[in-house]
């Protein structure tokens, strides 16, 4: 090799190298998350009600309008207000389960001047119930074929993220990812407490990976996508929490097999984080359920424990509107924490649950949003979280505000659901 190529070749390698350095997989990687309580930086939680304002339900609401503005603008990003046409159809029934469940599946089918789009929905009730029953509602993460050993789902045809363990190949899912997740969802015990269970896979809402916005249902509303003059448009959360509210529409206007005004939203991880915003955004929900759903969900963002509003806004940046960038290594400066995420929720039953070890979503500063969030509760009238601390592992505490702690992994499982159940009967009687 000749000295000047060489050296060209040394600079080129050294350009490289630079550049690599600042690039968002190199920042990623030296992302080191706190685990130790004694470092949590020292913070102020931005206040739930109006400061030195009256706790009444009066002032709660000129508040919640404002707490709303903030979450939709500076975080999560706000939905079109354009019109839409919605419609639905019944694809096929049948009996599940040994007969004990009554299987059925609908597509709702949307449409604007941009274009259609369409989202399965699939809901088991149960067959012996006598009257419509209260259901819950949650997005998969991969299909709703993998929720259930049934060979009659249909298999999702939207983009799914690569994953052998649940079928998923080029990026499709197939027929090996049947019944894959269905530990997450035993549609058995639900059913047999005789409560129904209705869902839809989040990427047929809208695909789980950073496309600029021009898939899923952002495509519907072109004018309204998220840009650098409108930072403060729907990231996808917003747009899977919209297309709940879509399969909510569905639910009660054409399953006359669930009590429509009894539909608890619920959701693990970033469906948990979901389930939180839209059952904000929309009042229809009677309750809402997070699990597991850490930073940008029920954990408290000024912790910064675990994982970061910098580490998710570069993980996923099209999860939350551009805005929430702003506040990257900078949670002192949001306007709001989530806190007054969980009390937005009032007066409904709300449900914030953590595993012990899955430490990436503090589950203290998940418990510390479900105890604050009970001021508000108490103004409108109800009992607030009843626990004073973080409790001991395997506790549940069932109430308006409920709250447990589940020994292990994150995860949802059998013994997360058995609570769930439990707390669904408040919403039965
Ligand atoms: C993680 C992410 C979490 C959580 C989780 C999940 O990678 O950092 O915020 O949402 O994914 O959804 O499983």
């Amino acid at each position: 090799m000749s000295s000047q190529l060489f050296r060209a070749t040394l600079f080129f390698g050294l350009g490289l190298f630079v550049a690599g350095s600042c690039s968002p997989l190199l920042a990623q990687k030296k992302f080191v998350a706190n685990y130790d309580e004694s470092k949590v930086p020292s913070y102020q939680l931005p206040p739930i009600w109006q400061d030195d304002g009256e706790k009444t339900a009066e002032s709660w609401q000129p508040r919640r309008a404002e707490l709303m503005q903030l979450f939709g603008n500076q975080m999560y990003g706000t939905p079109p207000e354009s019109e839409f046409k919605i419609r639905f159809e019944e694809i096929e029934s049948g009996k599940s389960f040994d007969g004990k469940a009554l299987r059925q599946q609908f597509r709702v089918e949307l449409a604007t001047e941009a274009g259609e789009h369409s989202i399965d929905l699939l809901v088991f009730t149960p067959t012996n119930a006598t009257k419509p029953v209260p259901t819950f509602l949650g997005l998969s993460f991969f299909g709703n074929h993998t929720v259930a050993d049934d060979k009659v789902i249909t298999v999702t045809s939207s983009w799914c993220r690569s994953s052998k363990d649940k079928g998923v190949e080029d990026n499709r899912a197939t027929e090996a990812g049947r019944g894959t997740s269905k530990s997450r969802w035993p549609v058995e015990m639900i059913v047999d407490a005789g409560f129904g269970v209705a869902t839809c896979y989040c990427g047929d809402i809208d695909p789980d990976f950073d496309d600029g916005f021009n898939n899923g249902v952002h495509a519907l509303f072109p004018g309204h996508r998220p840009d650098a003059e409108h930072p403060d448009r729907w990231g996808t959360i917003s747009a899977w929490a919209w297309g709940l509210s879509r399969m909510l529409d569905c639910l009660q206007q054409e399953v006359k097999a669930v009590d429509g005004e009894r539909v608890v939203v619920i959701g693990h991880s970033r469906l948990g984080k979901t389930s939180l915003w839209t059952a904000a955004m929309d009042a229809r929900f009677a309750g809402a359920i997070s699990n597991d759903s850490g930073c940008g969900g029920a954990a408290l963002s000024r912790r910064a424990f675990g994982e970061t509003v910098e580490r998710i806004n570069t993980s996923f940046p099209h999860w939350f509107c551009g805005d929430f960038k702003r506040y990257n290594k900078n949670e002192s400066a949001l306007p709001i924490d989530q806190h007054q995420l969980v009390a937005l929720l009032a007066p409904r039953p709300v449900y914030v649950a953590s595993a012990s070890e899955d430490r990436w979503a503090d589950p203290k500063g998940e418990f510390l949003s479900a105890k604050l969030s009970s001021t508000v509760y108490e103004a409108l009238g109800h009992a607030g979280l009843k626990l004073e601390e973080l409790p001991p592992a395997n506790t549940a505490e069932i109430g308006r505000v409920s709250y447990h702690l589940r020994e292990g992994k994150h995860d949802i499982n059998a013994w997360d659901w058995a609570n769930y159940i439990r707390f669904m009967q408040q919403i039965a009687d």
